[in-house]
């Protein structure tokens, strides 16, 4: 039922915050999480969340460093509820473990950049020559 999973990082920091799961399309997900219980390597899930009727969010907390092409491997532990039309998204069973490797669906940011991108940048001949006025339009 599981079809694809890719890392998110949804305030664009460089440290993925969600791992979306989608399930086979179509499927209209019961929202039923309680008895769902999901890892993903390195991180500490934080919750579950259903953002369409055949896609779900693992939300996890975010890493201390950018990481935005993580792709850390992850699992269903168990689930008793989470399912569509009668049938359950798939769980580890028993000694079996079917483990994912999500997509890197994170957006790279580039951190020093930005900063550099958003200031006005002059050439100064003399001391003089810079002033604080905005630089003239060109005729
Ligand atoms: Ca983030």
């Amino acid at each position: 039922m599981i079809v694809a999973s890719w890392t998110l990082d949804t305030n664009d920091n460089g440290r993925i915050d969600r791992i979306r799961v989608q399930v086979k399309p179509g499927a209209a997900l019961n929202n039923a999480f309680s008895g769902f219980v999901a890892t993903v390597d390195g991180y500490t899930v934080s919750g579950y969340l259903l953002v369409g009727g055949d896609v779900f969010d693992i939300t996890i907390v975010e890493g201390t460093q950018e990481d935005s092409s993580a792709a850390p491997k992850w699992q269903v532990l168990s689930n008793s509820t989470l399912g569509s039309g009668g049938s359950l998204v798939e769980s580890n069973v028993g000694t079996t473990i079917r483990a994912y490797v999500p997509a890197d669906g994170a957006r790279p940011v580039i951190t020093f950049t930005s900063t550099a991108l958003a200031r006005t940048r002059r050439m100064c001949t003399s001391p003089s020559s810079c002033t604080k006025t905005p630089p003239r339009a060109l005729p």
